[in-house]
């Protein structure tokens, strides 16, 4: 039987994503910063877009339609970039396509860059969900497989070959999910003629978010000298008031070059300097990354200075220069304590989404502006980025505002026993290396996540985690390695393995829904169970309830706002007791409501928010700001201003 163009999309995905294991990851993936030596150019914007409505989904392929522009292909429309595709029409096919999209923009490229053969130019793309395919002038330059992540190409060839400063690029983007991919689904083909038309078929997921799908960060073309630094790793830790940042530079395009590293306080000091791509910086009277609240001034950042020399007959010049924020902190895990500095951490935060109207997972910065200050308002010192690696201009305001970050990759909805094999073990662990890749710089990342509730119980699932959360601490030993579980204590094959156990619940929700003084019992019963089983510390990673804003009754029922206040409280309880003891931290599930797929138990979207989509505050948001606030009050040390003002 021939397969058809979906199962040949879903093929093509595979195959790249086996490609992509194949290749070690080389190079670097610095964020694309200005500097005497580099140039930025956002080509995000607006974009033209044409989805491939052909039963087979491949006539974009065998039409070659990045040969010539798009819109001589057929109808296009207008698309937004950085944005999802599947809110901004009125067309129900397009928010819920499955298969390639074409995205395809003009640019000019400085005439400048095109004749300096010195210059790199390099275009990229924050992140496209889920496989990628880029070409400029119709010359492909890259693919990617994975959501949530960057990737680039140097097309500064490609553009001096072809019709030089004018430069059309084009992207194809394919959101079918497979049994590899991260997150897993699958095609299913609905067979039965008497419902299904020919070829119909839905993609299955196992998560309970949309599959939202196009560009969903900025695209950016960049210059760097062809001397250029690739990459630049820090790690940092302290004693007494000394302050050590270990460096690692990698320079590519040049045998000869010189490294200068220098590093300066925040009022433009220079603390310290080194000669050479490695070595360690020495910091007096350090001034340490201090997490939000914990300290009177939190989330201090040195600025490491970096640049490039070659001497050629006795003349030095500066090839080229890349400035990295650093924060200078530690972090450490005993069996009931997460350490940050030395001092006991306790998470008061949020699960959050890459989500909002009409946007989907576009990136915003007025939302991401307007996220941060309700955090802060609420007292949240961290939060996960549930269920994949958000925004790196997200983790960078995280580590100015000094919120905490469990960065999670997209191990989300792993409950297929197929999804346990080695093709999604390799790509895992690709991904864990370009996650760690991306974020190893950020001292907001305080522990790597690697999925969310998988299937831990199943056999494979001891062999997989082992090995997963190994070589994530071979990639960075200074943070620990978690995983998200939703199994019984007894059966959950991957925790041995973990630094801290993570666990959801939803107590008087999905078990016993209703009955809210069940909560104390059997929370109880979870700590207890697992602490016994494991003497870890223990972190609520997800709880809540699900509320219609505007929705209410006394005494609470399931939806209302009161039940969802009811639910938290009960929780809270239990948590007071067991943070004298090792419960590390509370997540409430969710910052605010999301968009999910359609199903009989959400109601547009999942309503576990303690905000509204929209960013206002149900009775829940209220009832969380009180509580962060006086524990914020009792464990940190709070800056007179951040006080809350009824406490
Ligand atoms: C969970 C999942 C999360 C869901 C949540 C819910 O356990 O980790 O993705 O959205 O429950 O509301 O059902």
């Amino acid at each position: 039987m021939g397969s058809s163009g979906a199962e040949r999309a879903a093929e093509r995905l595979l195959l790249a994503a086996l490609c992509s294991v194949c290749q070690a990851l080389q190079d670097g993936m610095l964020f694309p910063t200005e500097s005497p030596s580099r140039e930025v150019k956002d080509v995000s914007g607006l974009w033209i877009f044409r989805a491939d409505e052909s039963p087979e989904r491949s006539r974009g392929f065998e039409q070659q339609w990045y040969k010539s522009p798009l819109a001589e292909t057929g109808p296009v429309i207008d698309m937004p970039v950085p944005s999802s595709y599947n809110d901004i029409t009125q067309d129900a096919q397009i928010r819920d396509f499955i298969g390639w999209v074409w995205y395809e923009k003009d640019v000019w490229v400085p005439a400048r860059w095109i004749q300096d053969r010195g210059t790199r130019i390099v275009l990229r793309v924050g992140s496209a969900h889920y496989y990628s395919v880029l070409w400029v002038n119709g010359v492909k330059v890259t693919e990617h497989v994975g959501g949530h992540l960057p990737f680039e190409a140097d097309i500064s060839g490609v553009l001096r070959q072809t019709s030089g400063n004018q430069c059309r690029i084009t992207i194809a983007v394919n959101n079918t999910l497979t049994l590899e991919t991260l997150p897993p689904g699958t095609i299913q083909y609905m067979t039965d003629r008497s419902r299904y038309p020919a070829g119909y078929f839905v993609q299955n997921t196992n998560f309970d978010f949309f599959n939202y799908a196009g560009i969903h960060r900025p695209v950016l073309l960049y210059t760097t000298p062809k001397a250029h630094i690739d990459d630049i790793t820090v790690e940092t830790t302290f004693s007494d008031n000394i302050g050590l940042v270990s460096f690692n530079v990698s320079v590519l395009g040049s045998s000869k070059a010189a490294v200068k590293v220098t590093l300066s306080a925040q009022d433009g000091r220079c603390v310290a300097s080194a000669d050479g791509s490695r070595g360690v910086l020495k910091v007096t009277d350090v001034n340490l990354w201090w997490p939000y609240l914990m300290h009177e001034n939190p989330a201090y950042l040195y600025s490491m200075e970096v640049s490039v020399h070659r001497t050629c007959k006795c003349l030095t010049s500066v090839t080229d220069v890349y400035t990295l924020p650093v924060g200078i902190r530690t972090v450490k895990v005993t069996s009931t304590q997460f350490l940050i500095n030395n001092k006991p951490f306790y998470f008061h935060g949020v699960n959050k989404h890459e989500d909002a109207d009409i946007r989907g997972k576009g990136f915003d910065w007025p939302l991401v502006v307007k996220d941060f200050n309700l955090m802060k308002w609420m007292g949240a010192n961290s939060f996960r980025t549930s269920h994949y690696p958000y925004a790196e201009e997200i983790l960078q305001m995280a580590d100015r505002h000094g919120i905490v970050i469990i960065d999670e990759c997209p191990g989300v909805g792993i409950k297929d026993i197929r999804s346990f094999g080695n093709v999604s073990l390799a790509h895992h662990l690709t991904f864990m290396e370009e996650l760690v890749r991306r974020d190893k710089n950020h001292p907001s990342v305080v522990m790597w996540s690697v999925a969310n509730e998988p299937a831990s119980e199943m056999p494979p699932a001891g062999f997989y985690f082992k090995e997963l959360v190994s070589h994530t601490r071979s990639l960075d030993s200074s943070r620990p390695v978690t995983y998200i579980t939703a199994s019984n204590y007894a059966r959950d094959l991957g925790a041995p393995y973990v630094d801290v156990i993570c666990v959801n619940s939803y107590f008087s929700w999905y078990q016993d829904p209703g009955h809210t003084e069940l909560i104390g019992l059997q929370l109880n019963t979870q700590f207890d169970n697992w602490y016994g089983k494991y003497q870890k510390p223990i972190i609520q990673s997800e709880y809540g309830a699900d509320a219609v804003p505007g929705l209410h009754s006394d005494p609470p029922m399931m939806f209302t706002e009161e039940y969802q206040k009811t639910v938290l409280q009960n929780y809270h309880n239990v948590f007071d007791q067991k943070r004298k003891e090792f419960v590390i931290g509370e997540l409430i599930w969710n910052f605010a409501d999301f968009m999910t797929s359609q199903s009989i138990i959400r109601v547009v979207g999942n309503k576990k928010g303690i905000f509204t989509r929209q960013r206002q505050p149900k009775a829940g948001a209220f009832l969380l700001r009180e509580r962060y606030w006086r524990i914020a009050n009792e464990t940190g040390v709070l800056p007179t201003w951040a006080r809350y003002p009824c406490l």
